[in-house]
Order: C-alpha cells, then sequence, then structure tokens
C-alpha cells in the first residue's frame, strides 16, 4: 500500500471513495485524514496480529507499564515515520494537490497526560515498539484530556478537552475483552476445608471496555499494544435494579454515574487531595488491567509461580499502587495461594518507578475511603502493613518513631509511596541526582532496609519523535553527512562531532535552524498578527507551571532587562525572543498569576517603541505535544532552571538538547548528567545546586529581603510588581507573587538564584555573537543527545529490573 507513490494514490484514492461514497474532488482535509489513518490501521492489522501470535507461542516474558497517563499527542506523521512511509505519502497527497502537515492538523491531541510523567510513557511505549521488546501500556480511556488552555485577558481559562469529538481512528473497541470491575459491598468470612474464605458481597460490579491502539515499532513490523480501558454499566446490574422496581431514568443517571468514572484526567494538582472518583480510577485500571494481563498469562497454563517469569508489571508512579494488594487478592481469594507464596509472587512481578520527591504529590489516601470503596482489598493493606511493621519490629526493636516513619497506614492514611516501594523488588528514581536524593534523603530508611531495591534509570526522549518527525531537514542532513545508522544507535549520532570544525557544515546546521524559526515566526506572527524576527535569540520555556521550575525567576528578569533598555535606550543588546508556553493547574492560584503577569510583562514589551528590535515576549497558549514539536526545533535557548533538587529529571531539556539548543540551567534533575558529557563551554550552569538549596532549608539562613537590600536592580523588579507603572495598571496588581517572595521568604529561591542567572544571560548574549563558535556548542549539544534516546533507558529496564532476553541491535539493514 505504501510501497510507492503510485500504489498509494492509487489505494487511496479506491479507499477514498469505498469509505466515504463521495469522490475525492469534495474531499476535506478531515476527510483526507481519515482515510489514510484507516489505511495505516489495514496495513498494519496483519503484523499485530503477528506480534501477538509470536508472543503467545514463544511465550516470551511480556512487560505491562501501568499509568494513568499516556501524553501521546498526534500519531498520524509518526506512525507514517515508523512504517517508512512518510515521504511516500507526502509526495502521493502532494501530486493530488494536498500538504501532508495540514493533514496531520487535522488530527487532536492524544492529550491522555499531564506532563512529563505522561510524555515518558509514551516515549517508552515507542521504544519498546521499535526497540521489538514485548511491552504494552495498559490505561485510562478518558472522555476528556487535560484541559485546553486559552488565554483571555491575559488569564487562563481551561475548557474541556473533547478529543474524541470527531472519532479516533487509531483505536479498536474490544467489548468481548471486557472484564468486570467491582467496587463497595461488605467483606463476610467463612471457612472452608480448615481455610479461611472472603466473600465479598453486596459490591457493584460495572464493565471495563478495553480500547487498543497499535503501537507500531520503527520498521513497521513489530507491533505492541497501548489497552486503554473506558468504564460503562454492566447490563446485568442494570437488569437486576428494574426487576426492582427502578425507572428507566434511573437506569440512565446510573450508568452515568458509571461513565464518570473514565471521564476526565486529572489535572496534577494538590487539591485533588482524597477525591473518590480519583481512587476509583485507579482501582479501575488496576482491576481491569490485572485481568487482562492474568487472562493472557493463563494461555500459558502454568502455575503462578511462573507469573514473575513471564510477567513484569511496571507502575508508573504510586498511582497504579493498588495493582499490589489486588494480586494479592486474587493469588490468595481466587487462586488459593497463602500468604507468603502470594507475597512472593506480588513482589517478583511488579517494579515502581518515582518521579517527584515533591512532598505535596506523595499520594495517601484516608482509611476510611479505602476501606469504604475496596473492603477486601483494605483488609489485604492492612495485613501487608501488619506484617512489615511486625519486619521492622524485629530489626528496630527500640525505634518506634522509625517505625511509624516507615508504615503504610499512619494517621488513617494510606501511604501509597511506602506500599509500592514494600510490594516492589525494584524502585528507581528518575536522574542520577533524584535516585541518590531518594537514596540519601527522602526515602533513606526505605533505603537502607532495602538497598538492593533502588537503582537508577535516567530518563530518555525518543528520537523517532523529537528529532526524526519534529526535525526533518536535520534528520536529512545527519543521514547524508554519516548514512542512517544513527537511526537505530543514537549514540552514533556522535560521529557528527567530526563536522565542528567544518565550515560548510555548521552553515547548513544553521540554515536548518534559521529555517525552523522562521515556521515558528510565522506561527507566532499569524496568531498574535505583530512581527517576529527570526534572526533575534529565540529563547524558549515550555513545560508546566510550577513554582519550583521558576518561570517567574525568568519573567522577572525580562522585566529587568527591560529596565535596562528603557534607562539606556542604546545598550548593546542582542534581539531576544523570549517565548513560554506552560498550563497552571486550574485550582493553583500562584501559577496563574504568573500566567497573568508573564502575558502583561509581553503586553507591555511588545507595544514600547523604546525596545523595539531588542525584546519580545510571547505566551503561547494551550502547550501541547503538537505545539512542542513545532517549537523546539526552534529555539536557541532552553530555559531549564528549576530549584537545584526539585525537578527529577526532566525530559523537556533533552528534547531542546536533541535539536541544538544551547541549555541556561542549574545543576538539577537529568541536567546534572548533560553537563557531564558538555561540560561548561556548552551550557550555561548558574545558581545554587540541591547541596547548598538543601543547606539553606535545614539552616533556615535564606532570606530573601536580605537580597532585595543588596541589589538594586532586583529591588527595581520587586516593586514593579505592587507598584502601578509599566507592569501594573493598578496597585497591589501582583501582591500575591510579591508576598511569595518576600513575606513568605521566596520558597523556590529565585531572589536568590537571580544574580547569577542574570549574569548567565549576559554570557549567552556575548557569545550568541560569536555565530560560528555558537554553532560548534549547538553541534556538541546534538552530538551528545543520543544518551538521551529512550531507546537506551529502554534497554537499562528491560535487561535490569525486567528480565528480558537481549535484543541484539537493531540496523536499519533489519528494519
Ligand atoms: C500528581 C498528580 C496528583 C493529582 C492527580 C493527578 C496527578 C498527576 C501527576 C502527578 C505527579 C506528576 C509527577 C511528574 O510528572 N513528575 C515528572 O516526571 C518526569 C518524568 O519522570 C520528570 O522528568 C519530571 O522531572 C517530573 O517532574
Amino acid at each position: 500500500m505504501f510501497t510507492d507513490k503510485d500504489t498509494f494514490k492509487q489505494h487511496f484514492q479506491e479507499q477514498f471513495v469505498g469509505q466515504l461514497g463521495k469522490p475525492l474532488k469534495e474531499a476535506t482535509s478531515e476527510d483526507i485524514y481519515k482515510v489514510i489513518g484507516s489505511m495505516i490501521r489495514e496495513e498494519v492489522g496483519k503484523f499485530w496480529a503477528q506480534t501477538n501470535t509470536s508472543y503467545r507461542e514463544s511465550g516470551e516474558k511480556q512487560v505491562y507499564y501501568l499509568s494513568l497517563e499516556f501524553l501521546m499527542g498526534r500519531l498520524l506523521g509518526n506512525n507514517l515515520l515508523n512504517l517508512g512511509a512518510l515521504n511516500v505519502v507526502r509526495a502521493g497527497l502532494s501530486e493530488l494537490g494536498w500538504d501532508l502537515e495540514e493533514i496531520e492538523e487535522q488530527e487532536a491531541d492524544a492529550g491522555l497526560g499531564n506532563g512529563g510523567l505522561g510524555r515518558l510513557a509514551a516515549c517508552f511505549m515507542d521504544s519498546l515498539a521499535s526497540l521489538q521488546y514485548a511491552g504494552h501500556g495498559c490505561g485510562i480511556r478518558y472522555k476528556y484530556g487535560l484541559f485546553e488552555q486559552r488565554i483571555v485577558d491575559g488569564n487562563q481559562v481551561e475548557l474541556p478537552d473533547y478529543w474524541l469529538q470527531r472519532g479516533n481512528v487509531w483505536e479498536e473497541r474490544r467489548y468481548d475483552k471486557r472484564v468486570e470491575v467491582s467496587f463497595w459491598g461488605r467483606v463476610e468470612t467463612r471457612e472452608e476445608n480448615g481455610r479461611l474464605v472472603f466473600d465479598t458481597v453486596d459490591a457493584e460490579g460495572i464493565w471495563a471496555v478495553p480500547y487498543d491502539v497499535p503501537l507500531i515499532g520503527f520498521g513497521g513490523r513489530h507491533i505492541n499494544t497501548l489497552r486503554i480501558w473506558s468504564a460503562e454499566a454492566s447490563e446485568n446490574a442494570v437488569r437486576q435494579g428494574m426487576q426492582a422496581g427502578g425507572s428507566y431514568y434511573k437506569y440512565l443517571d446510573y450508568s452515568r454515574t458509571v461513565e464518570s468514572i473514565t471521564e476526565f484526567l486529572y489535572p496534577d494538582d494538590s487539591q485533588y487531595e482524597g477525591k473518590l472518583l480519583r481512587l476509583k480510577q485507579q482501582y479501575f485500571l488496576c482491576s481491569a488491567g490485572l485481568q487482562s494481563i492474568l487472562r493472557t498469562f493463563d494461555k500459558l497454563e502454568l502455575p503462578y509461580e511462573e507469573l514473575p517469569n513471564k510477567v513484569a508489571i511496571h507502575i508508573n508512579d504510586t498511582h497504579p499502587t493498588l495493582v499490589i494488594p489486588e494480586l494479592m487478592r486474587i493469588l490468595i481469594d481466587m487462586k488459593g495461594y497463602g500468604w507468603d507464596e502470594a507475597w512472593s509472587i506480588v513482589t517478583r512481578t511488579v517494579s515502581y518507578t518515582n518521579h517527584t520527591i515533591l512532598s505535596e504529590a506523595l499520594e495517601k489516601w484516608p482509611v476510611v475511603m479505602v476501606k469504604d470503596l475496596l473492603p477486601r482489598v483494605y483488609m489485604i493493606i492492612e495485613e501487608i502493613n501488619k506484617r512489615f511493621c511486625a519486619e521492622l519490629m524485629e530489626k528496630y526493636p527500640d525505634q518506634p518513631d522509625r517505625i511509624a516513619q516507615m508504615a503504610v497506614i499512619h494517621d488513617d492514611q494510606v501511604r501509597m509511596a511506602h506500599l509500592a516501594i514494600n510490594g516492589s523488588h525494584s524502585i528507581n528514581g528518575v536522574s542520577q541526582l533524584h535516585t541518590d536524593i531518594l537514596k540519601e534523603k527522602e526515602m533513606r530508611s526505605f533505603y537502607e532496609l532495602y538497598p538492593e531495591r533502588f537503582n537508577n534509570k535516567t530518563n530518555g526522549i525518543t528520537h523517532r519523535r523529537w528529532l526524526m518527525h519534529a526535525n526533518p531537514e536535520l534528520s536529512r542532513l545527519y543521514t547524508e553527512s554519516m548514512g542512517d545508522g544513527w537511526m537505530t544507535n543514537p549514540y552514533e549520532l556522535s560521529q557528527i562531532l567530526n563536522y565542528k570544525e567544518d565550515a560548510g557544515f555548521r552553515q547548513r546546521i544553521q540554515q536548518i535552524k534559521l529555517r525552523n524559526k522562521q515556521k515558528l515566526a510565522a506561527y507566532i506572527s499569524h496568531k498574535f498578527d505583530t512581527s517576529v524576527d527570526p534572526t533575534s535569540i529565540f529563547d524558549v520555556q515550555v513545560k508546566r507551571l510550577h513554582g519550583y521550575k521558576r518561570q517567574l525567576m525568568n519573567i522577572l528578569h525580562v522585566m529587568h532587562l527591560y529596565n535596562e533598555i528603557k534607562a539606556n535606550p542604546s545598550i548593546d543588546r542582542v534581539p531576544r525572543t523570549f517565548i513560554f508556553g506552560a498550563k497552571a493547574a486550574p485550582s493553583y492560584y500562584l501559577a496563574k498569576r504568573i500566567i497573568k503577569l508573564i502575558n502583561t510583562v509581553a503586553e507591555t514589551v511588545n507595544r514600547d517603541p523604546q525596545v523595539r528590535g531588542k525584546l519580545k515576549v510571547f505566551f503561547l497558549e494551550n502547550y501541547s505535544v503538537s505545539l512542542a514539536e513545532r517549537i523546539i526545533p526552534a529555539a536557541d535557548i532552553s530555559e531549564q532552571i528549576s530549584t537545584a533538587s526539585k525537578e527529577a529529571s526532566g525530559t523537556g531539556n533533552m528534547k531542546f538538547m536533541m535539536n541544538g539548543a544551547l541549555t541556561i540551567g542549574t545543576m538539577d534533575g537529568a541536567n546534572v548528567e548533560m553537563y557531564e558529557m558538555l561540560g561548561a563551554e556548552n551550557m550555561f550552569i548558574f545558581g545554587l545546586n540541591a547541596e547548598q538549596v538543601n543547606n539553606y532549608y535545614q539552616n533556615g539562613q535564606y532570606s530573601s529581603a536580605g537580597v532585595l537590600a543588596r541589589d538594586s536592580r532586583i529591588a527595581q523588579v520587586i516593586n514593579q510588581l505592587i507598584q502601578p507603572g509599566p507592569f501594573c495598571t493598578h496597585e497591589n496588581e501582583f501582591e500575591e507573587i510579591y508576598h511569595s517572595l518576600i513575606s513568605h521568604n521566596d520558597e523556590y529561591f529565585v531572589l536568590e538564584d537571580f544574580a547569577d542567572y542574570a549574569r548567565a544571560h549576559r554570557d549567552i548574549d556575548a557569545a550568541y555573537r560569536d555565530t560560528e563558535n555558537w554553532t560548534r556548542k549547538s553541534i556538541a549539544n546534538l552530538a551528545h543527545s543520543g544518551r538521551f534516546a529512550s531507546d537506551n533507558t529502554i534497554h537499562e529496564y528491560a535487561r535490569e529490573i525486567w528480565k528480558l532476553a537481549e535484543k541484539k541491535q537493531l540496523s536499519m539493514m533489519n528494519i
């Protein structure tokens, strides 16, 4: 179908008329999108089946990546890329008068994730399939993805993201594979053949209906499955209700209540704490996922002692931790295993990744809630806690505080991280620094108890989406210069270091960056109806809005630059365009004020003729995967400026590096590992390090007011938050921001790091003037970025955590 342009065109034309029943000349771009999507589905169907058959026949170990989030973005371009059909389809469509990029725009982003954690899951799916591992995703088919962000009068407004409105060509509803998930009820205990038996009675059963999405590996032959579950009322429950005298309208109400379980994705928001619907989502995923995993395992007709050899279940953060007690429940109550045997099976099967040390993100559930919603599961959690505390008592007989601090149930709350650590054989952090902090601080007592369980797996990103798809011109240059080995072995990107001193090559790199910037400039110009200078430095910070990520420091610095130019209009500065993109959690008030501040500064700066040609600021609304693919290839500077110790890894940092941007950053998360490879000459490092931050927290000797008193530049900017002037239309407009910095002593050290941040920005200004040297630095970044390809990360997970058989290195020969 996709072998050559003419075959494609012929198939496409037939399919179009056949499927839509109208002539091609009446086609809309949405029609074209849908027809190509269905052709891809048809093309891969055979290989999907083959992959599944080979799994069944070989009995090889299967990995299931359980995650409440899969931030997949659009699939058309990437599927075509992995099928090797991108050029054929682009050329074929072009002959028919269509532009592939415009067709890609028709697809709604699958925004089933908040940010880093969800996007990591998506990158991992791509690597698993591309490396031909037997690894699948298991998630929730939310009706609404993360909210759509609009900026109205400078403020964030949230709208529902009904991504399924126009249908979803990639999914396959598999009603025949539905399973039942039970909530509520009570546990009755009886004895049977000298054994205690637990029956849950009066529970409410609902259907979990799976939708399967093919995960097409590079080469198009190996196809894994992303199975996402949707909640539906079970007709049995309905019939019983009706027979008991319920009305038709009651049924409609009831089924809506059931469907609400998978209605929307929770925003990453501290306000969610204790929300029953979120707990229901978590158990729904665990119960449905496990039933489907075990159904596949059962086909092997092996005893459950073999489960850890045939199945690995990985939990993405603590959100799916209930798989641990749920698997215990199945093994004990349904398969007849004793506690110790079951526990050994569970802990050898499950592994867990921690993604944050922010204490507000550590999940806890009120005991009463878990007990009511999941009575039998709660009994098991209680037993896990009891046995764990007994083990601790034996080890630390005279340290009751330590035991209380480590217990799974404490203060009438279930601590999910403790349950996850207890019930897994592997606990990993997502960068070396993050893992060290887990071991030495956050999870120290657990590390002392189970040192062998802790390990690091530095995050990665898929170079197929973030380089080959997002930056096709750069990819073409690579292949022309050094062949296509880098596509299957991203470490080969280091070969471009050989071209660092090649003036022609550097010029090509400069041209590609300029063209990417021109494209983004056109997009921004169109959105804002203003001009954007593509030769200015594009300085970009795109990521979720959070205090620790310090978008505030960035915008305060922009205010400072503005003040400088106003004070000295002839100052010599390389023109800069600052670009922001960020969603704030709907109830995170301060974060929303920061968005308003950024927009206010943007308005003032962009309309001031005195700074024209030197400074521009844009806040691009609704940051998403597809927008990231537009922005990142056009960036000169990547802002990775979190308070050291707070950003577990970061993955945006890697995407920018892979597209030749230079990083201004703190020694935090994976920035540290980038720095180890790049050195000070290829990165702009500034600010406190993790140890210094930690010391400040411990000795309490930081005073933001003190910084203000010492530095008049900062004082000026801070006062501009509350005094009418260029950035503040009325008195105290940004007083909450002001108070967070002054009255609340600047939790994230924005003021402390400001001076060094400004210094690093001056270094950027100086460095950018030397175009050739800048390009050398950019090339060093590109060359070392292969290390952060998620293919490497996945090989490490496969080898060290999931214990999968070694895969041989793929090459373009066997793709
Ligand atoms: C928390 C919550 C709590 C409320 C309900 C919804 C929800 C969703 C997510 C979260 C925690 C998000 C944690 C997270 O995204 N961590 C990021 O993980 C990235 C991948 O490992 C890493 O690169 C980032 O540094 C880290 O912040």
